[in-house]
């Protein structure tokens, strides 16, 4: 053991579960890079892992072709009743949960190690930070948690001083029995994989995947669906938010906190290389903001996580290079690509398709091949401190004073490019309508679907107590609260192409809401709130169509009196608990669009 553990809780905590899962081995996890060394090297020999030639300290593994994505349908909410959970959340009673799951962890570790991992939630000694132990019987894991959080002896030493933690158990749920040889990606079927949340007493129970969030606990499990309820019960916010800072020609900061679904465009925004000479974009986090009122009167956002785990697909040195060049070195890639000179390769990257790989099943792959070399959800883990483009007041504990919400989906059609909320109640609206095309982000997730917030399959309470929140949160913030917008990189065009180019260019709208901000750049009111006009984006060095920039730019009062009854369909759900504010901005639009209310 490297250290000494003399927290209580902690030590019968982590014997009851030795006794419960029955590990080979015990290893207390320290975060140093000898520790993840050591732990590569051992999965390398073992065939799990693969070091990539072309690129130092990187390796590549291939999950299990069954577990490649977070599984909504088996993700669970545990509480006493199930109205707190709300429609939208999959609800087990605490006590049938755990009964279910404690015969499945039974003897689950057997032939393996158990991993303690502990870490923080964003910096040491923040006040925003949370401590957490996770525990696994995943190398994997380990090392991506060592790249994800912040992991090591400084935790253990808060603990043992007596701060609070949060458990997270987790087990890839296949134990080896005596002689049994072991696969290269352990994980349980999918009927037997449960991702449990229990929020009344703060700790998580995963169960049967290996994958990305549904293993990597402090993601979406404590980064947000437990810390979404703590955050409600406390009055502060834990969101699926990127943060940036975007620094005008003259210097001045303006702090950005976004919030799109899964595979729609948060690290990409958060690393963008701004196309209009004189802006420049810094980047705090990629995924998930933690924010708190401060002394000052407005909301302050830490990224409570250390790393970005990435999609794969789609980046390139075209689309962002700040990412490529993060990821060149030092990073764990997952189901991507493997190319005969030793390198990761998927699909939109630059260059030509090499004339031969080995696809992310392991199997030979060429271009000719109907299915791509990459899974669509294939990954990256890198470390946050590493990323060229990363702010110098990332790991501020006090956080960054946010300026400008963004929300946001992925739309083919019916919402333009940008748009500005009338006033905060107006910006819960377009939060709580967010709706988005589906993406290889998750597994079970098909047709258009609302994610009000992007955060539907992550908030570890009833939906419409959520809705309730932001406009609470609005009453207190008063006029220091950010402004909202809503933004679409993704509308098309008839020939099915994208009218918007994204990436860089996509900087064009922030800078509009920047001198919205000032009060220097113009708009048209529409029955959907404000929209710039041509005129009023700054297009310089843009070749785009007029044609295009219309299209972009309209707002169809007939096609949105279409969106109406999916909104209240959506809205129906939640019945009377949904909150009358927000029932008055939907009858508000109606009258705008002159339909009745
Ligand atoms: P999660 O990690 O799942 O939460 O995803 P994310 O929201 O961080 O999405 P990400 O930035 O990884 O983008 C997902 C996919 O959308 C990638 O394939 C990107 O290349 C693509 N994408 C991102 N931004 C844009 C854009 O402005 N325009 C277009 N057309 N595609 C984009
Ligand atoms: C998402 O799906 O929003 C992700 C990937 O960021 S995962 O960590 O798997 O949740
Ligand atoms: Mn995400």
């Amino acid at each position: 053991m490297p250290y000494q553990v003399t927290n209580k809780k902690l030590n019968e905590w982590v014997n009851d579960i030795t006794e419960l899962c029955q590990p080979e081995k015990l290893h207390w996890c320290d975060g140093t890079q000898d520790e993840y060394n050591l732990l590569m090297a051992q999965m390398v020999a073992e065939g799990r892992a693969i070091p990539l030639k072309k690129c130092p300290n990187s390796f590549l593994f291939r999950s299990d072709p069954s577990d490649v994505a977070r599984v909504e349908s088996r993700t669970f909410i545990a509480t006493k009743n199930r109205e707190s959970v709300g429609p939208t959340n999959n609800w087990v009673d605490t006590d049938e949960l755990k009964q279910t799951m404690t015969a499945l962890y039974a003897g689950c570790m057997k032939g393996r190690t158990m991993y303690l991992i502990p870490f923080s939630m964003g910096p040491v000694g923040s006040p925003i930070s949370k401590l957490a132990v996770q525990i696994t019987d995943s190398s994997y894991v380990v090392c991506n948690m060592h790249i994800m959080a912040r992991v090591g002896t400084e935790v253990v030493a808060a603990i043992n001083n007596g701060e609070d933690f949060i458990e997270c158990l987790h087990s890839v749920g296949a134990p080896l029995q005596k002689g049994q040889k072991d696969v290269p990606w352990p994980c349980a079927p999918i009927e037997k994989k449960y991702i449990s949340h229990f929020p009344e007493e703060n700790s998580i129970w995963s169960f049967g995947s290996g994958y990305g969030g549904n293993a990597l606990l402090g993601k979406k499990c404590l980064g947000l669906r437990l810390a979404s309820a703590i955050a409600k019960r406390e009055g502060w916010m834990a969101e699926h938010m990127l943060i940036l800072r975007l620094i005008n020609p003259q210097g001045k900061k303006y702090h950005v906190a976004a919030a799109f679904p899964s595979a729609c465009g948060k690290t990409n925004l958060a690393m963008i290389q701004p196309a209009v000479p004189g802006w420049k974009v810094e980047c705090i986090g990629d995924d998930i903001a933690w924010m708190k009122v401060a002394q000052d009167g407005k909301l302050h956002a830490i990224n409570p996580e250390a790393g970005f785990f990435g999609v794969a697909p789609g980046t390139s040195y075209k689309s962002n290079p700040v990412c490529m060049e993060l990821i060149k070195e030092g990073t764990i890639f997952t189901n991507c690509a493997l190319t005969d000179d030793g390198d990761v390769w998927w699909e939109g990257m630059d260059g030509e398709k090499p004339l031969h790989a080995i696809d992310w099943k392991g199997n030979n792959w060429n271009p000719a091949h109907k299915e791509p070399a990459a899974h669509g959800n294939a990954r990256f883990t890198a470390a946050a401190k590493r990323c060229p483009a990363i702010c110098p007041d990332w790991e501020n504990p006090q956080g960054v004073p946010i300026d400008i919400f963004i929300f946001g989906g992925r739309r083919s059609a019916v919402v333009p490019l940008v748009t500005e909320a009338f006033n905060w109640d107006h910006g819960v609206f377009l939060g709580a309508t967010v709706a988005s095309e589906p993406t290889a982000a998750v597994l079970d997730n098909v047709g258009i679907r609302y994610d009000p917030f992007a955060i539907l399959p992550f908030c570890g309470y009833n939906m419409a107590d959520y809705f309730q929140h932001q406009f609470d949160m609005g009453d207190k913030l008063k006029s220091k609260a950010p402004r909202i917008f809503y933004v679409n990189w993704f509308r098309k065009s008839q020939d099915g192409g994208w009218l918007w180019p994204g990436f860089g260019e996509n900087i064009r709208a922030l800078i509009w809401m920047c001198e919205r901000i000032e009060g220097r750049a113009g708009a048209k009111q529409t029955p959907i709130g404000y929209v710039p006009e041509e005129k009023d984006l700054d297009l310089t060095g843009l070749s785009i169509t007029q044609a295009k920039i219309s299209e972009l730019l309209s707002v169809d009062p007939e096609v949105w009196k279409a969106e109406i009854p999916k909104m209240e369909k959506f809205f129906s759900q939640f019945g009377d608990h949904l909150p009358a504010r927000l029932r008055k901005q939907l009858d508000e639009l109606k009258s705008r669009l002159s339909l009745n209310v």
